[in-house]
């Protein structure tokens, strides 16, 4: 994700964190659990293959913590996300809202406010301290659908799970999503090395949303597969063939630096390329489509202006 604003904040790149969810531990009898203050972590999706595969989930997804307990994120992958809470408000901001990139609130949530840990990625973290009972769902404001519930009891009760049950769940399912984007891949749908080209894709295009995707622009099931060679004259179509990510196909003039350009800005340049003319193809959305021609022989690089900078989806076209 292109991060345009300069108020990309990490939150807390503090040390590590000691985790004290530990109440098997206590002797039976007693009341198991310290008041308050235990510290529970949680993961904002993961990622492999040089940020290619990517899993837009958190892990675990469900948690139980006690009234004064402090929740961290971690954000692992080069594919931003956010930690949202919506408070009093009743819907998200739009995906394309500029201010969602910023953190907003407090450092503490009682369900009265809107926080957020703006837009986060490679390291970052962001921690909450929840003061009151009851069952909140946090939303990563960039990938729909995207969230998980913290289910908050009042202090001093019973954990039904520890930090190294949640971690061990957490790792399993990364694990598992992970190698199911891998397989994914050998699903590509066109033929190999053709005209017709993946700008992005995603498991189960036809039955709804899938929490994993690919970052890459394909000309063969591998992902290896980013660049295609054409005659001089000959038009190359992408298809996003994900349902989870917007992306596009951005071509600079030959020699220009790539410029800065927002990703949610409308298509320019047309559908002819001969190496003098930006040309954008505008965002495309699961599904859609763009065709380009290429008039003259060269090596042309072009890239998605969602996906270009820490998830490197950049592919080339060489034309004979
Ligand atoms: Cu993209």
């Amino acid at each position: 994700m292109k991060l345009r604003s300069s108020v990309l904040v990490a939150v807390f790149t503090g040390a590590g964190i000691s985790i004290l969810s530990g109440c098997s531990s206590n002797v039976a009898g007693t009341n198991p659990v310290p008041i308050g203050q235990a510290q529970w972590s949680i993961t904002a999706g993961a990622s492999a293959s040089e940020e290619a595969l990517q899993a837009l989930r958190f892990y675990p997804q469900n948690i139980s913590i006690n009234a004064g307990d402090t929740v961290q994120w971690a954000f692992p992958s080069g594919e931003p996300h956010t930690v949202t809470l919506l408070g009093p408000r009743t819907a998200l901001p739009s995906p394309d809202d500029p201010t969602n990139a910023a953190p907003a609130g407090p450092t503490t949530y009682d369900g009265s406010a809107y926080v957020s840990s703006g837009f986060l990625l490679l390291g970052q973290n962001y921690r909450l301290t929840f003061t009151k009972p009851g069952t909140y769902t946090f939303h990563c404001l960039i990938h729909p659908g995207m969230t998980g519930q913290i289910a908050v009891q009042g202090s001093g009760s019973n954990h039904p799970s520890t930090q190294a049950q949640y971690l061990a769940q957490a790792q399993a399912q990364t694990k598992s999503d992970l190698a199911a984007a891998a397989d994914s891949v050998t699903s590509f749908p066109f033929a190999s090395g053709g005209p017709h080209l993946v700008a992005g894709m995603a498991p189960g295009l036809a039955t709804g949303q899938s929490p994993l995707t690919i970052l890459r622009f394909l000309a063969g099931p591998s992902l290896s597969d980013t660049a295609v060679t054409i005659a001089a004259g000959q038009t190359v179509t992408w298809t996003n063939e994900s349902n989870n990510e917007p992306h596009t196909v951005t071509i600079a003039p030959v020699g220009a630096t790539f410029p800065t350009l927002n990703p949610f800005g409308p298509a320019s340049g047309g559908n002819i390329y001969d190496g003098t003319t930006l040309v954008n193809s505008g965002v495309l959305a699961p599904g859609q489509s763009f065709s380009l021609q290429f008039t003259k022989p060269g090596t042309y690089t072009y890239h998605c202006i969602f996906h270009d900078d820490t998830e490197h989806m950049i592919g080339t076209v060489i034309v004979q």
